[in-house]
């Protein structure tokens, strides 16, 4: 497992060569723009159980099958096990994105997940559509802008103090930690 430093050191050593500036100036940005990580991951932690409930809500709404004898989310052990996936899914990628690296992601997650789902014939366009809505809800939830319109009297803000880009740079990295748990299902 690598967060940003121990990959700068690990392919720096690959290659027998000194971190170089272009590295360092990486690694000065990630420190620079810590408390704005942080404050992403805890927008994501802090609202975890909401945001997968929702999204397997979701899913099971756009495919009811799912919730019927033969789906894959009957009866209640299987459901309970979805919800549980989807969490672990969404942990994994908060800690990708404390990181600053997928590393952790990709060993103790995704690596050989997309046979244990066809093993088990845990339907993995389902979980697809799943991570979507989780990263549809990430991005709402690090920019501190959640829909007003979608979310009613349960709508939450963390009270983020960053107007100008909403942390767009955050966004784009925590979206691609959910679009590498989607193509590793693909
Ligand atoms: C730390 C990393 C880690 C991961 C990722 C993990 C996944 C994981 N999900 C499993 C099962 C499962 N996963 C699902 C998930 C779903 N079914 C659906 O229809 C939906 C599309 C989807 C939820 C989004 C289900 C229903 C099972 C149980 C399948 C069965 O036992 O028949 C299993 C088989 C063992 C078990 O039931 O616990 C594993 C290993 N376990 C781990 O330790």
């Amino acid at each position: 497992m690598l967060d940003a430093f121990s990959r700068a050191v690990v392919s720096a050593d690959a290659s027998t060569s000194c971190i170089d500036s272009g590295k360092i100036g990486e690694l000065r940005g990630y420190l620079s723009a810590a408390n704005r990580r942080l404050d992403a991951v805890n927008a994501i932690a802090s609202n975890a159980s909401c945001m997968v409930s929702d999204a397997i809500a979701g899913m099971i709404c756009e495919n009811q099958g799912l919730i019927q004898a033969g789906g894959n989310c009957y009866p209640n052990r299987r459901m309970a096990a979805c919800l549980r996936d989807g969490e672990i899914v969404l942990r994994y990628v908060t800690y990708a994105l404390l990181a600053g690296d997928a590393s952790v992601l990709d060993d103790r997650c995704l690596n050989g997940l997309k046979e244990t789902y066809a093993a088990l014939g845990v339907p993995s366009t389902s979980t697809v559509r799943a991570v979507q809505i989780m990263k549809a809800q990430a991005a709402a939830h690090i920019k501190d802008e959640p829909s007003e319109a979608r979310a009613g009297a349960k709508l939450r803000k963390m009270g983020s103090t960053v107007t100008e880009d909403r942390c767009a740079s955050l966004v784009a990295e925590a979206s691609s930690y959910f679009d590498r748990v989607i193509s590793a299902l693909s």
